[in-house]
């Protein structure tokens, strides 16, 4: 990885309010394989486009709830990284408010507070009929087991309706948590710093928090191996992974 710019540094040793929008690639050195990886490795039967859609779960429950199940068992096995530490580090020295896509837990898990999960999150659950929150704890098996294939396995009855227990993530066609996209805005608006870190920025309305940084003059910085999306918006571009370039880049 290239020397950081002096003024980058500069800029994030003085930043007091940062906000970090974060996606699959924040993630992706801890071993979860990103979305743009789909087709290779842990996904390659079923890509997320297909699965992750209120049609896909209409159509065969016990397929999307076996493919969800596996991905949050896998996650009981894996670790935060070195950039989810550096970033929960960093709350020391200024106020970080993060913003994720990720459905996974390594924020928290390092320590990070996360303001809004974008897109729900691996381990909270609900009736997919009533809505009535459904405990992870009553979930079959969210231990760390290790096979190769998810495992076809039915998804838990509501106790309030009798209906399927579904993820608590947000489905292609779904709308974001209520209020959770507004908390990401208001926290872009209020940042003198932005952070972009592993997101290839086509997925919306989530895609859409940078250019709101943009527009109003807040210094963008874009941590990614690979130019996306998102790059014409930020004003620096470290091309490195995440795990390598936080730690380096704050304090
Ligand atoms: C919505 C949870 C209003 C589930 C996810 C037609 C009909 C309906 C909607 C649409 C439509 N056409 C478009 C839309 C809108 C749609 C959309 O944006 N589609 C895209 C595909 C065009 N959006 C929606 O549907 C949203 N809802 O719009 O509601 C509505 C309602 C009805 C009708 C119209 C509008 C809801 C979208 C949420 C979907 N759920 N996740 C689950 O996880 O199973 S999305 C999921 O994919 C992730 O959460 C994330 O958001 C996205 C993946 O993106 P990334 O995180 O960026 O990951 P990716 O793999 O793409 O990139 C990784 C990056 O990391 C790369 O750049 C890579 O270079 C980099 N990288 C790799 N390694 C590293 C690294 N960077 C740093 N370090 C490394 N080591
Ligand atoms: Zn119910």
């Amino acid at each position: 990885m290239d020397d950081l710019d002096p003024e980058l540094l500069a800029l994030a040793r003085s930043a007091r309010t940062v906000t970090v929008l974060t996606g699959a690639g924040m993630s992706a050195e801890s071993g979860v394989p990103t979305f743009r990886d789909a087709g290779t490795g842990l996904w390659a039967r079923w890509s997320p486009e297909e699965l992750a859609t209120p049609e896909a779960w209409e159509a065969d429950p016990e397929l999307v709830w076996s493919w969800y199940l596996w991905r949050a068992r896998q996650l009981r096995r894996l670790r935060p990284n070195a950039g989810h530490r550096a970033l929960a580090r960093w709350a020391g020295r200024a106020r970080v408010q993060v913003v994720t896509q990720n459905v996974d837990d390594l924020h928290e898990r390092a320590g990070s507070e996360v303001l809004a999960h974008l897109h729900g999150s691996l381990f909270a659950f609900r009736c997919s009929a009533c809505g009535a929150p459904f405990p992870g704890a009553l979930v079959p098996g969210l231990s760390p087991v290790d096979p190769e294939e998810p495992t076809r396995e039915r998804p838990p009855m509501c106790p309030v309706c009798g209906g399927a227990v579904r993820p608590s993530v947000v489905w292609f066609g779904e709308l974001l948590p209520e209020g959770a996209l507004e908390r990401g805005a208001d926290a872009v608006a209020e940042a003198d710093l932005v952070l972009v870190v592993g997101t290839s920025g086509l997925v919306q309305p989530a895609a859409s928090l940078p250019l709101i940084a943009a527009g109003r003059g807040i210094p963008v910085v874009e941590v990614n191996p690979e130019d996306t999306a998102l790059t014409p918006h930020a004003d620096w571009a470290v091309r490195a992974r995440s795990a390598e370039a936080l730690p380096r880049l704050l304090p």
